[in-house]
Parts: C-alpha cells; structure tokens; sequence
C-alpha cells in the first residue's frame, strides 16, 4: 500500500471515531476535505476503466443502474423488473458483465443495468470495480440493492463517493475563482450552514489559499468539498431491501439505513413491493412525458416524447427532428394541468408532464 493509501486508511478510521455535533463541525469538514484531496490525488494516478462487456450503449428514456454486494439479488430484481433473462446463482459472482432490461413504465421505457457485485475497495479495482463504477456513472439513478441484513450499505456510498459519484445531493451553485494574491475571499448570503473559518480551511486542504468565492445559496460543508471535485456526478439514489418474503429482523434493518436515505423492501423471489419499487424508480428519474398533437387536434397518446423535468419546448422539437427545430415558427400547447386551454409558446416556454404540443412550422 503507498503512503496516500496509508494516509486515506487513518482519515477514514479517524472520520468513523468522531462523533457529529457543533464542536466537531469544523474538524469533520476538515478531514472531509483532506481525504477527498487525497482520493482526487489516487485517482489521477489510475484513470481507466471501461473494459470488455462494460460499455453499454444507453437506451431508452432513462438509465438505472443496480449495485450491490454479491448474492443480494440484483439479477433476481433486473428480471423481475424488467422481463430480462440475467443469470441467478445462490454464489458469489454470477453476474460477470452488465446485462441490461428495459422497464416500461406509463409510456416510458427506462433502461435497468444489472451489475457484477461490487466488494469493497470496488473503487481501486478489486474485482471488477472500476469497471462497474464507469458504467454507475453515467447512470440517472442508482438503486443500492441490499438483503434484509443492509450491512455495508456506507461502504457502497463511500465507494461510489471516491470515484466522484455523489448520491442524493444537488450541484450547488458555488464558484471559487483563483487569484493572485489577497487570501480566500468569501461572498455569501447571511445565512449559510458553514463557517467562513471552515470554508477557508477546506480550500487550503486543497491547496487554494488565494481565491474569490461566490456562494448563492444556503451550502454545508459537504457541498464547498463537492464544488472542488471537478468531476463529480450527481445522481439520485434509492436503496432497495429484497428478500423480505424471508422474516426477519425489521428494526434491525432499519438502523443500518443510513440517515435520510429512502428505502423499499421488496421481494424479487415472491414479486411483493416490485410495481411500487417501478414507481418509485420513475418517479425518482423526474421525467415528464410530452404528447405531439397533429394541427387536426388528433393526439399520439401511445408514444409520449420522455425529458427530464426542467425541459423547454426547445428540447422537445430537437427531439423530434434538426428540420422541425430550423423550420420552428411557434407551438401550441395544452396539457390536463394547465390553467389556460390553449396557449401560443416560443422555444423557451417550460414544458409539464402531460402537456400537449402542436408544432407550427415556417413553410
Ligand atoms: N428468498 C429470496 N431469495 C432471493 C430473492 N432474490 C434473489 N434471491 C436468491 O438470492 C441468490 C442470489 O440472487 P442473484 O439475483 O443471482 O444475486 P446477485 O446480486 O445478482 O448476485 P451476483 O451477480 O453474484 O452479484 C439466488 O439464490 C436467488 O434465488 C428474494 O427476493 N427472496
Ligand atoms: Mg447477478
């Protein structure tokens, strides 16, 4: 093990000693900060991944990737969620590649990846980790699968962290602008969750001692360290409880959830909690499903265009076609919950689940 691997194993021994709370704030940052320098360090050196049977093209609407320790019954769910046909086996390592299934859900098909299990240290390649970490990344939700013993399910996350996946937090809108000389700088609104003191420390683990930072809305400490990672990914997260057709211990279970995580249980084995569990995945990917209606007023109710929330009419006409984008004149819009009937919209207009578009063209 080198001396950066030393370094990260004490911080993190460190890290699980202390205890959270006002007096500890500062310090916990720090160490946060420390360690996340270090991993960015490690992870330059090794770079790579990808790798035979991992790339998978994307496909569909949406992508949902499955992780997991080994044996928990992330192949048993694909199937059940999907139709799929990956391989099951009461060992260790069945799954060798990434098998995918399509779930199709209220006119959407979102594309459900069934991973090799991953151990920990997954992210300095034992296993085929890094291989799997590629492909979570480029996921639009990560479903943690676990068995009714949810052990381990912070090392997964940790895991998932060190190769700059973030699970359930947003990118906040934080700038740090390097400079030449004049310390570290902070503009900030009156109330944020963390100390300028802390601030300034979390940059020097970084090796910034003279910047502009510009902070626009309320952050913690987690999010200045996220604003440092270049290349983090932000992704929702759900964690998944199978096997629960067997009894077991509920409370048990439930306090080895991390704090202000959601969790399923679920049984891939009896199909208990598998239409919620789809539920659940759709509505955690936030899409909205846009109908096109002909200028006669007929309406293709079968085959929604799917976006993520947030999408403009921009977005839906690049979807359709690049000649329907350069020959756009207006659209005209209506939806089930919508105030007006029917509205004239440009380019920019911001699209609801359910809306209805007519696409008026320059001839
Ligand atoms: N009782 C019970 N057993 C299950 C359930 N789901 C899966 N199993 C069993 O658990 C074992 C592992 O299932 P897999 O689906 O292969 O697990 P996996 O997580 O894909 O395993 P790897 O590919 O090795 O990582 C098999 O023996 C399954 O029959 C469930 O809901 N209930
Ligand atoms: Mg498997």
């Amino acid at each position: 093990m080198g001396s950066t691997e030393n370094k990260i194993k004490e911080i993190e021994e460190e890290l699980k000693k202390t205890q959270y709370n006002k007096a500890t704030e500062h310090h916990i940052g720090m160490l946060k900060a420390k360690l996340s320098h270090l991993q960015m360090e490690l992870e330059a050196h090794r770079k790579g991944g990808g790798g035979q049977g991992f790339s998978i093209p994307k496909s569909g609407d949406a992508t949902v990737s499955l992780v997991g320790y080994p044996n928990v019954g992330k192949s048993s769910l694909l199937n059940s969620m999907t139709g799929a046909e990956s391989e099951i086996g009461n060992f260790a390592f069945t799954t060798l590649r990434v098998i995918p299934g399509i779930m199709e859900y209220q006119g959407t098909k979102i594309q459900i990846l069934d991973l090799p299990g991953i151990i920990e240290n997954a992210s300095a390649g034992s296993g085929r980790g890094r291989e799997v970490l590629s492909v979570v990344r480029n996921s639009d939700l990560v479903l943690i699968v676990t068995d009714t013993e949810a052990k381990g399910i912070e090392g997964i996350i940790s895991e998932l962290y060190k190769v700059g996946i973030v699970l359930n937090r947003r990118k906040k809108n934080i700038s740090v602008k390097k400079t030449n000389s004049g310390g570290i700088r902070i503009h900030a609104p009156r109330h944020i969750d963390v100390t300028e003191d802390t601030i300034t420390s979390i940059l020097k683990e970084f090796k910034i001692t003279n910047a502009d930072v510009y902070i626009r809305e309320r952050i913690t400490s987690d999010d200045v360290i996220d604003s440092l990672r270049p290349s983090s990914v932000f992704v929702p997260s759900i964690i998944v409880v199978n096997k629960t057709d067997v009894p077991y211990n509920r409370e048990g279970m439930v306090s080895r959830i991390p704090s202000g995580m959601r969790f399923l249980e679920v049984s891939a084995k009896s199909g208990k909690g598998i239409e919620d569990l789809k539920g659940t995945v759709y509505n955690g990917l936030s899409l909205i499903r846009v109908y096109m209606r002909e200028k006669s007023g007929e309406t293709d109710t079968k085959r929604p265009l799917v976006m993520v929330d947030g999408s403009t009419v921009r977005e839906a006409v690049r979807k359709i076609s690049r000649e329907m984008m350069e020959s756009f004149r207006y659209a005209v819009l209506s939806g089930p919950k919508r105030k007006f009937r029917e509205i004239r919209v440009g380019l920019d207009y911001p699209l609801n689940d359910g809306d209805m578009l007519t696409i008026i063209s320059r001839n």
